[in-house]
């Protein structure tokens, strides 16, 4: 977990480039795709008990020389980037983050700077990141790329993350006295790929992941880069931040909003605009076998209801299969979320965090940008027949549902507000109650 210090201040910068679209849009859609989907969490009978099939180079202990086999047989056909981008749309989502390459070390981009690439390195031959980047903009999504800075499993000098990533299992070809040199592989391959992305594809954010031995020297030169071709471009706190420990006020140039841990929920509001890079399932990549499991559906809804109320977006990640095709349950439940929103839209996008001091115990709140209407969400229906609201510093001029704008009848006693409700929820998952109130929070 994350600790933020109230006194951290985003740059005015930061802010103008959040609040262009990323402040209102709420709802974004993470892909993890590449090599690893293919594997579907299992190599040559095996399948690796850790959870992130993305990780299976390192999990199933395999070579970059192996790895680059099945690289060689990575073979997409069914890929359609306009069906992806309508499904997404479709689901209510705004933004789109894709792996553009993950820490396997392999792009899903065309470069002229490593040819492990999808486009030179496999019969598949297109780039999967200017299709979806088109399509995306066509449906009139914003798209960002993931890109892995520091680790690249594919490259000596890139640093690892941790003990079990071992140079001597990736790499046995090369001399026992080998000095990695991590400034030699930003120099040759990073940074130049992240110029490639920036002067060659319309991008609206890049998600920077795992910036092992980052220092601020360093970020800064990825932060240049982004700033120099695309100035709207957003960059995630992971460019220097890992998804816990303290933020910095110094490194607040260097990026503009915060990205929380893997599948964190915020329980509690935060001082700074954050992201939550959650998953409809225990992986990012897609998985077939092993250990793995999706959220349910009212998972899903409260996940993102209590992420938005605490000040945030929720980046909802799905790992499309081999084949190219979406996973389907992947699929099924954005539908159920976009249905959900097709309501009850109003109280997620263009939303602020609760304004409240406290998180009711039934559900959670969230505000209009102008203050004047808050949207009780009640997750767990009550079984008594009322909710309370406490330390409610404005007076309500009407309550009613959002679903079907029927009035909700309720008491105001001082900043005690007590609201009357049905003996059955009207939706499953969230039912929403908007308050108008006579002076904006
Ligand atoms: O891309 C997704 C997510 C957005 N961040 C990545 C993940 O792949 C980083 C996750 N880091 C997880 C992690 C922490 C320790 C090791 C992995 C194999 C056996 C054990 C490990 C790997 Fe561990």
């Amino acid at each position: 977990e994350y600790r933020f210090a109230d006194e951290l201040q985003q740059t005015p910068d930061s802010i103008a480039r959040q609040e262009q679209w990323f402040r209102d849009a709420k709802f974004g859609a993470f892909i993890h795709f590449g090599v690893y989907s293919a594997l579907a969490g299992e190599y040559n009978g095996v399948v690796p008990g850790f959870r992130y099939s993305e990780w299976i180079q390192v999990s199933a202990k395999m070579s970059a020389d192996e790895y680059h086999e099945v690289a060689k047989t990575f073979n997409p056909v069914d890929f359609d980037a306009d069906a992806w981008a309508k499904t997404f749309k479709d689901s209510g989502i705004q933004y789109v983050v894709i792996t553009s390459k993950h820490h396997d070390g392999f792009a899903l981009f065309d470069s002229m700077v490593s040819d492990y690439n999808v486009v030179d390195y496999t019969p598949f031959k297109r780039d999967i990141i200017k299709e979806l980047s088109e399509a995306c903009h066509r449906q009139g999504l914003k798209f960002g790329v993931y890109y892995s800075h520091a680790q690249d499993w594919d490259e000596p000098d890139a640093p690892y993350l941790n003990t079990r990533t071992k140079r001597s299992i990736l790499h046995p070809e090369l001399p026992e006295d080998f000095e990695p040199d991590f400034d030699r592989y930003i120099m040759s391959k990073s940074l130049p790929q992240v110029e490639e992305l920036m002067k060659n594809y319309e991008i609206d954010l890049i998600w920077f992941d795992t910036p092992v031995e980052m220092t601020f020297e360093r970020a800064k030169l990825f932060s240049d880069v982004v700033r120099k071709y695309r100035p709207n471009c957003l960059i995630n706190s992971r460019i220097i931040h890992r998804g816990k420990g303290k933020i910095l006020q110094e490194n607040l140039e260097l990026f503009d909003y915060v990205s929380i841990g893997d599948k964190e929920v915020p329980t509690k509001k935060l001082p700074l605009y954050v992201e939550s890079p959650d998953s409809v399932s225990t992986s990012f990549g897609y998985k077939a076998k092993g250990n793995h499991h999706y959220h349910t559906e009212v998972e899903m809804i409260h996940r993102l209801v209590h992420t938005v109320c605490a000040g945030g977006n929720s980046l909802l990640n799905n790992g499309p299969m081999g084949n190219g095709q979406l996973d389907p349950e992947a699929v099924r439940l954005y539908g159920v979320i976009g249905d959900w929103l097709k309501v009850n839209g109003e109280s997620i996008y263009r939303t602020r965090r609760n304004p409240l001091p406290e998180r009711p115990e039934w559900g959670d709140i969230s505000v209009s940008k102008d203050g004047q209407t808050l949207y009780l969400h009640v997750l767990e229906w009550p079984e008594a027949g009322s909710i309370e609201l406490e330390d409610l510093p404005a007076a309500v001029s009407a309550a009613s549902f959002l679903a079907n704008g029927e009035a909700v009848k309720y008491t105001q006693t001082g900043a005690q507000l007590e609201l009357m409700l049905p003996k059955a929820a009207l939706n499953p998952y969230d039912t929403v109650i908007q308050l108008s109130l006579n002076t904006a929070l």
